[in-house]
């Protein structure tokens, strides 16, 4: 079993979520899983950071669409934290394309797009960080101890 190491991600409720109504599913999938919600709020995206978030696309041709649709609505950035945060969350939101991903998964279950899919989720510990700290100030994210911590893991993966 895996020591307890915590590790952080970032998740963002994008605009086909919220106006599908979807935001309270999504997000209770996280909570039933045992993750633990350390930063939440809706915020509106602008260009900057939008190409600051999608550098690693700025030149394919879907760029300037998926700004328009990311750009459509508010949406929720969430930080999560838990045991391998960042590979569980990843498997909970499933590939890319909702028509490809598994049933099970937030894309494979709620939608059928590969732009409007739902979520976006951190892929690497080095994007996790830098996404953190792009979508949330220090002041914005909470460390706290959760009384459900000894039910969730056990004994050998708490610290
Ligand atoms: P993911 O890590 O699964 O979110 O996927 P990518 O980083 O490859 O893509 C980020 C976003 O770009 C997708 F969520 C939607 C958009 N995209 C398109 O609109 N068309 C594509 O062909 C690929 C990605």
């Amino acid at each position: 079993m895996p020591k307890f190491q915590e590790e952080k991600t970032l998740i963002i409720i994008k605009p086909d979520a919220m106006q599908r109504n979807l935001l309270g599913e999504i997000i209770g999938r996280f909570e039933r899983k045992g993750l633990k919600i350390i930063g939440l709020k809706m915020i509106e995206l602008g260009d900057a950071i939008l190409e600051a978030h999608y550098a690693h696309h700025k030149d394919k041709p879907f760029f300037a669409s998926l700004k328009n649709f990311m750009k459509s609505a508010p949406v929720t950035v969430i930080a999560l934290s838990g045991l391998n945060a960042i590979s569980a969350v990843r498997i909970i939101v499933g590939p890319t394309r909702g028509y490809e991903a598994d049933a099970g998964s937030i894309r494979g279950d709620l939608s059928i797009s590969g732009q409007a899919n739902i979520v976006h989720a951190s892929d690497s510990a080095e994007s996790a960080e830098a996404e953190i700290a792009r979508f949330f100030k220090p002041e914005e994210l909470f460390d706290y101890k959760k009384i459900d911590y000894e039910f969730v893991y056990g004994e050998e993966e708490r610290g």
